[in-house]
């Protein structure tokens, strides 16, 4: 029961960070760019340039998805959690192959692009956070918060008042979709029940986390404009 009461605590706590950086969250969750995508008005040139960054970006993250994976392994509590990972680490495997031949079909050459600076700076802090000494709290809370960004951004593109183009429906549903959905609430629930019996240095170390994605994801978005 204690530790119920534990998660609810987490839960509290992701709520009352949503609210205290509500403005930051809706420029994350509802970006110009994704609002382009959703009304249809997108040029196809900024979503080529967002796609070929992002196949750099998930490319990063499956080294950090590891880490995470590694912590979840020898820090965890619960045997559900590497479980939870495991499925993560496959569906980025279906993720690259997808990315390849969407790229194919937009005329995309992955192997010449270059990460832009945000792209790059982005990368950095997720390497910090694959540091042995980083809390697997802290490393779950940015995980959660990186796989939400885009849950709630795509799954705004399928809303039945959407108008989001018929070529653009796959990458949207790929992270819109109700398996995606569940699994980022499966990764908040992790991420509350860690929460919820976490030290007040880690409390402040996640929240600052969850920030700092919020803040490097609308900079990620902002690449689609061009530099
Ligand atoms: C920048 N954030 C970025 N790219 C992604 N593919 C995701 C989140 C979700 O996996």
């Amino acid at each position: 029961m204690e530790e119920r009461g534990g998660q609810r605590e987490g839960a509290r706590m992701i709520d009352t960070w949503i609210n205290n950086h509500r403005q930051m969250y809706d420029r994350a969750t509802r970006h110009p760019f994704v609002l382009s995508i959703r009304d249809g008005s997108v040029d196809s040139l900024s979503f080529k340039r967002w796609l070929g960054q992002d196949y750099i970006f998930v490319r990063q993250f499956v080294p950090f998805l590891a880490s995470v994976l590694l912590k979840a392994c020898r820090e965890s509590e619960e045997q559900s959690d590497v479980e939870v990972l495991l499925g993560g680490i496959a569906s980025l495997h279906d993720e690259l192959s997808w990315f390849k031949k969407e790229a194919s079909k937009w005329d995309v050459m992955l192997n010449a692009i270059t990460p832009q600076k945000a792209n790059q700076d982005y990368c950095r802090f997720l390497e910090s956070l694959m540091l042995p000494e980083v809390d697997y709290t802290v490393a779950i809370t940015a995980f959660w918060a990186i796989e939400s960004v885009y849950q709630k951004s795509f799954s705004l593109c399928l809303e039945a008042s959407s108008n989001t183009p018929a070529e653009l429906m796959e990458t949207c549903q790929r992270w819109g979709n109700d398996g995606f959905g569940q699994y980022c609430c499966a990764l908040r629930g992790i991420t509350e029940r860690r929460l919820g019996t976490a030290s007040e240095d880690v409390m402040m170390m996640a929240e600052g986390v969850f920030v700092r994605v919020l803040e490097s994801e609308v900079r990620f978005w902002d690449m689609s404009y061009g530099e």
